[in-house]
């Protein structure tokens, strides 16, 4: 499937909760939202499959593929576009035998040790951050700013994607970057209104 990684939403269940998971992905890609990755660090991998295919049937049509965080086993069951992993997480060789060549793959860099030890060839795309400091990952890594992203975005090989902190009014700067998108999550997600949230990052 081909991908855009302009405006890519992670989700995260509990900040969506008020809109529900699945309204507030339907309503951010009719804002123009063009990846959607599902990311829950506490569900089962029955409830995260069970996630998975809803969004999967959601976004059928739309041209927007479903990534999922980390499990593979979960990528596979409910047949998801793709695959995000951490540098900690399913090592990128496995998950590109299992998921096959048309899965779209994704690896988190926080360096340039870790973007030039990155297998990517077999990898799609890379998330470069996180930019600022954020609430919604734990124990994150050490913020890059501005300078480090576009010093990895300019050494990147692959498509990137911005992630960590950001806001519409990040999306200037992340662009003069050299990153090919922004990846977002309590900017979209648990605004009360992700459409509007979502047009914002559109218009600049
Ligand atoms: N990886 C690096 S930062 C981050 C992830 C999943 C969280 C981004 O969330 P937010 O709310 O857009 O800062
Ligand atoms: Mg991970």
């Amino acid at each position: 499937m081909p991908f855009d990684l302009s405006l890519y939403l992670v989700t995260d269940a509990a900040l969506c909760a008020e809109t529900g998971l699945e309204a507030t992905v339907e309503a951010a890609v009719k804002g123009g939202v063009t990846m959607v990755q599902l990311r829950d660090k506490h569900a089962s991998d029955e409830a995260m499959i069970a996630q998975a295919t809803r969004l999967k049937a959601l976004l059928e049509g739309s041209g927007v593929p479903l990534i999922i965080n980390d499990r593979l086993n979960v990528a596979i069951a409910s047949r998801a576009d793709g695959l995000h992993v951490g540098q900690s997480d399913t090592a990128v060789q496995e998950a590109r035998q299992a998921l096959g060549h048309q899965a779209i793959i994704g690896l988190s860099i926080n360096t340039l040790e870790q973007l030039q030890s990155a297998p990517v060839a077999l990898l799609d795309y890379v998330g470069l951050g996180p930019v600022f400091t954020t609430m919604s990952k734990q124990d994150h890594a050490q913020p890059i700013g501005f300078d480090g992203l576009a010093e990895l975005a300019s050494a990147s090989p692959l498509p990137s994607v911005a992630i960590g902190g950001l806001k519409a009014e990040h999306a200037a700067q992340v662009s003069a970057a050299g990153a090919n998108g922004i990846a977002v999550i309590s900017a979209i997600c648990g605004q009360s209104d992700p459409h509007q949230a979502a047009l914002a990052f559109r218009a600049g």
